[in-house]
């Protein structure tokens, strides 16, 4: 199941007046008023070739000659509706497992009893129930793998529906361009192009040993296989990892603050990233000295309440990392890390503070 356009569709839902124009979610950088990519349309501004990563002013010159709405990222947003719309999900199926903010597998085996009636059905049903609750389109895809499963679901989007059984796989596959299949990105493609291999039915045709000259042991075995829809990546649960870290060596030895700090926060950075793209929050953040010899000391503090905004963990980090120094005279840095503990699913609500610390205040 993947969700339709779904920053965008989140926009249209609590402003149904821009509904119908063409909408674009931005992340503007700040540097002028314009700059910054798109991170995503929805399919009226696709129809001029708007879509994620289009620079922001070009996606102004395609749009030049309608009525588009162009919004900024409103991530708390976006993590709310789909928080709830997991938890639909995870009602269904044997298993779950949720990828990324708006896509998630879910293995029927069992309750469909291998049958694709009942599989598609059960589709129906969730597209129904996301809908009705949460006015927003999925596109599912029902097939013997994960693999076919998200080709499937990306076949007839938006408000798709597609079942690939085991006897129409090669059918199914065949007309499809190899860009498609999921881990090949542009560097791939263009190798297999000049090969001439554009469909997947051209790809088939690669016997393992070619594929693996290639690409490698590993992506050649993969394209392989993928070409023929095999895959037997089970649909496994997430784990949920109980602490996050982040470590980078600093240029040269040093407790100056100012020179560690910077390096502190594109390292919080990064694990604010993970942390909102789990949507998690943390309890406590802890700082990592790794000193010239070679010492390892940490420090942490607790948070007033779990967090996972940047401005937060950003200045307890700093305020560690400013304790640590002076309560350790003679500490020269080597290294220095971040890491969140005592990690919790963050709740449906979006907290002010979340709010302007998220990238569209920038
Ligand atoms: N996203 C992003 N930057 C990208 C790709 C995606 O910020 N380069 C965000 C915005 C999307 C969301 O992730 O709404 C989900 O990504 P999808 O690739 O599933 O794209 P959409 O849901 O927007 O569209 P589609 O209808 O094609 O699934
Ligand atoms: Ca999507
Ligand atoms: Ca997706």
């Amino acid at each position: 199941m993947d969700l339709d356009y779904f920053y965008a569709q989140c926009e249209e839902n609590v402003n149904p007046s821009i509904r119908g124009k063409p909408v674009v979610v931005c992340v503007y950088s700040g540097r002028t008023p314009d700059s910054g990519v798109v991170s995503t349309s929805n399919y009226e501004a696709r129809r001029y070739g708007v879509k994620a990563g289009t620079i922001i002013v070009s996606a102004r010159k395609l749009l030049d000659s309608t009525d588009a709405i162009f919004l900024p990222m409103n991530r708390p947003l976006y993590d709310a509706v789909s928080e709830r719309i997991m938890a639909i999900l995870e009602d269904y199926g044997d298993i779950f497992e949720q990828v990324g903010i708006d896509e998630a597998y879910l293995d029927v085996s069992e309750s469909s009893k291998g049958n694709y009636d009942i599989g598609e059905m059960m589709g129906r049903k969730i597209k129904d129930t996301i809908l009705q609750q949460e006015q927003v389109t999925s596109s599912v895809g029902i097939a013997p793998n994960k693999l076919l499963a998200k080709l499937a679901s990306d076949h007839m989007k938006p408000n798709g529906l597609t079942v690939v059984t085991p006897e129409r796989i090669q059918s199914f596959l065949d007309n499809q361009e190899v860009g498609r299949i999921p881990g090949v990105g542009k560097k791939v493609e263009e190798k297999l192009h000049e090969s001439n291999v554009r469909s997947i039915h051209d790809l088939s045709q690669l016997s393992p040993i070619s594929l693996q000259e290639m690409f490698g042991r590993k992506l050649g075995t993969y394209l392989f296989l993928a070409a023929r829809g095999e895959n037997d990546e089970p649909v496994q649960r997430k784990e949920i990892p109980t602490q996050i870290s982040r470590i980078a060596t600093l240029k040269e030895n040093t407790r100056d603050f100012d020179s560690i700090q910077p390096i502190l926060s594109e390292l919080t950075q990064s694990l604010r990233e993970k942390l909102q793209n789990e949507q998690m929050k943390c309890k406590s953040v802890s700082i990592i000295a790794i000193l010239s010899s070679l010492a390892i000391h940490t420090r942490s503090k607790t948070l007033e309440s779990p967090a996972n905004d940047l401005r937060t963990i950003d200045e307890y980090a700093k305020q560690l990392l400013k304790e640590f120094l002076e309560s350790s005279p003679r500490a020269i840095l080597r290294r220095v890390g971040v890491k969140v503990t005592g990690l919790s699913k963050q709740s449906g609500q979006t907290d002010i503070q979340s709010f302007f610390s998220n990238d569209h205040s920038r």
